[in-house]
């Protein structure tokens, strides 16, 4: 659920990075943070150990159009995809309105794929969260590497919910734009129903 403060007539929606350390979460925020206009972005603060892990999370916010006459954001969250940073990951999930899962394509790393989104499931239950209905967009990262497990094989091992997914470079900014585009619109999609529910006709 986004955070609407009807008094200052605003609404946050928080949406979150996740997927198995070293797949390019930090890269697709990157990315996205360099493309968002300087007036309507805050820094984007990442803490990261030598050798790309990040070692706290991935953060920056950003204003959209007003939406139902609220002043609408974004905020950007990548959580750090190493097993041992569990509870940072979960804190950072406290809240979340979209998730992006960015797998590796790297054939090696099929198990780490599995096995952070189990962990992402679990993290999900522990809140109460549905994991059958949180708007959830996947990029499959990586395919410029030669050996990939094939998008129809992740497909079955991953999206069991049929969301929609995207191939992605993220390092030539391929598939990164597309992939945010996504769930920001199954955001806002689920921000207008909320506030269509709440305001009943009169809302639009
Ligand atoms: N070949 C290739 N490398 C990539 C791609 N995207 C990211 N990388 C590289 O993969 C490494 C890890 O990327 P990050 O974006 O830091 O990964 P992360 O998911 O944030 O990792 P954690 O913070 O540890 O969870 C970096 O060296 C990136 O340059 C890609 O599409 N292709
Ligand atoms: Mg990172």
């Amino acid at each position: 659920m986004p955070i609407i403060n009807y008094r200052t007539r605003e609404i946050n929606c928080k949406i979150v990075y996740v997927g198995p350390s070293l797949g390019g979460k930090t890269t697709n925020i990157q990315n996205i943070h360099g493309l968002v206009p300087e007036a309507s972005r805050t820094k984007l603060s990442s803490i990261d150990t030598e050798g790309d892990r990040t070692l706290f999370f991935d953060y920056f916010s950003m204003d959209l159009e007003e939406i139902a006459g609220f002043k609408t954001k974004f905020l950007i969250y990548g959580v750090p995809g190493q097993p041992y940073y569990r509870s940072t990951r979960k804190m950072v999930l406290n809240g979340v309105d979209g998730l992006v899962f960015v797998a590796d394509s790297d054939k090696s790393r099929v198990e780490d794929n599995l096995e952070s989104l189990q962990d992402l499931k679990e993290m999900l239950r522990e809140y109460g969260y549905d994991y059958q209905t949180i708007p959830l967009v996947y990029q499959y990262n990586k395919r410029d590497l030669f050996y990939v497990t094939p998008v129809e094989e992740f497909e079955e091992l991953l999206n069991e919910r049929g969301c929609r997914s995207f191939e992605a470079v993220a390092v030539q900014n391929k598939g990164v734009v597309e992939t945010f585009r996504a769930i920001c619109a199954e955001v806002i999609q689920r921000l207008n129903a909320t506030l269509a529910q709440q305001y009943g006709s009169a809302y639009r």
